[in-house]
């Protein structure tokens, strides 16, 4: 069979442009394909709930891939480990209630699975504002992350979903979104963002599956977005919180749905 460099190009434009109108309109809109972002996408297609993921950049994984200081293992408390088992991640034990994971193994293995649950993640696309109506946060304003990187004066398109998940890490930029252009008091002690502390791997790890959970109508912080949003430390290179963190935001929002 002869190939045919415009059949290829055609394949791949229309195949994409398809699954991007496909996901104009979706359950769960989650921004940032982290840890705690995709276990949060793979819980929400598992219960057949409609769910798009943007990511930033070109690779999923947010932060895990370098573990710790580039170091590519990651550590995971006892509770975290049968999130880790679920996604087929090989793990060992350390000490009691410590296990460790290559990170690698990790992401790959959750990013596969998030992907054949029936998440579509879109890389490359950046959310750079919100859509609200009504005080609720009903859907994203995108653009490809390119035309962030060189400044382009180019106008988004938007998604609606009847959820979005600000997944985004350390910088909570969904949240900073609404908290600095919309009316919307966030539902921390502030009404704003209060910010992360420094590192305490314990209290952080209590605290941040609490934090994981609706900070505004129609919007949920999950992972490490949820200690600065709500005010908790940072823990390093423990990542079974931010697993957690993605199963309890799922569950709380299948919940919301029914
Ligand atoms: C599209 C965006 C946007 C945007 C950001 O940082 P992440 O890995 O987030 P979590 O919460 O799943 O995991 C946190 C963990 O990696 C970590 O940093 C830990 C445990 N730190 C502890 C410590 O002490 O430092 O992933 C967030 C993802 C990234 O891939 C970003 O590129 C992406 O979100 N992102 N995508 N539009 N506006 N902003």
């Amino acid at each position: 069979m002869y190939l045919d460099e415009i059949e290829i190009s055609n394949a791949i434009i229309s195949s994409y442009t398809q699954k991007l109108k496909d996901s104009l309109e979706s359950d769960v809109a989650i921004v940032g394909a982290g840890p705690s972002g995709m276990v949060c996408g793979y819980y929400l297609a598992k219960a057949g709930k409609k769910v798009v993921l943007f990511e930033r950049k070109l690779s999923i994984g947010g932060g895990m891939w370098g573990g710790g200081m580039m170091f590519n293992e990651i550590v995971v408390q006892t509770q975290a480990k049968k999130i880790l088992d679920e996604f087929r991640v090989k793990t060992k034990p350390y000490k009691q209630g410590y296990y460790l994971a290559d990170s690698i193994d990790a992401v790959t293995s959750i990013g596969s699975a998030c992907v054949h649950a029936g998440v579509r993640i879109f890389n490359l696309i950046s959310a750079e504002d919100v859509l609200v109506r009504n005080n609720r946060v009903c859907g994203l304003v995108l653009n490809w992350t390119a035309v962030e990187i060189a400044n382009l004066h180019v106008d988004p398109l938007t998604v609606r979903a009847k959820f979005v998940v600000d997944a985004t890490g350390h910088a909570a930029e969904v949240c900073s979104i609404v908290a600095k252009k919309s009316a919307i008091k966030l539902a921390t002690k502030t009404g704003s963002l209060v910010g992360e502390g420094p590192m305490w791997a314990h209290a952080a790890e209590e605290i941040i599956v609490k934090h994981s959970r609706k900070v505004c109508p129609g919007l949920y912080v999950c992972g490490m977005c949820a200690n600065a949003v709500f005010g908790g430390p940072r823990m390093g290179p423990i990542f079974g919180g931010m697993l957690l963190a993605g199963k309890s935001v799922a569950d709380k929002i299948i919940r919301e749905l029914s």
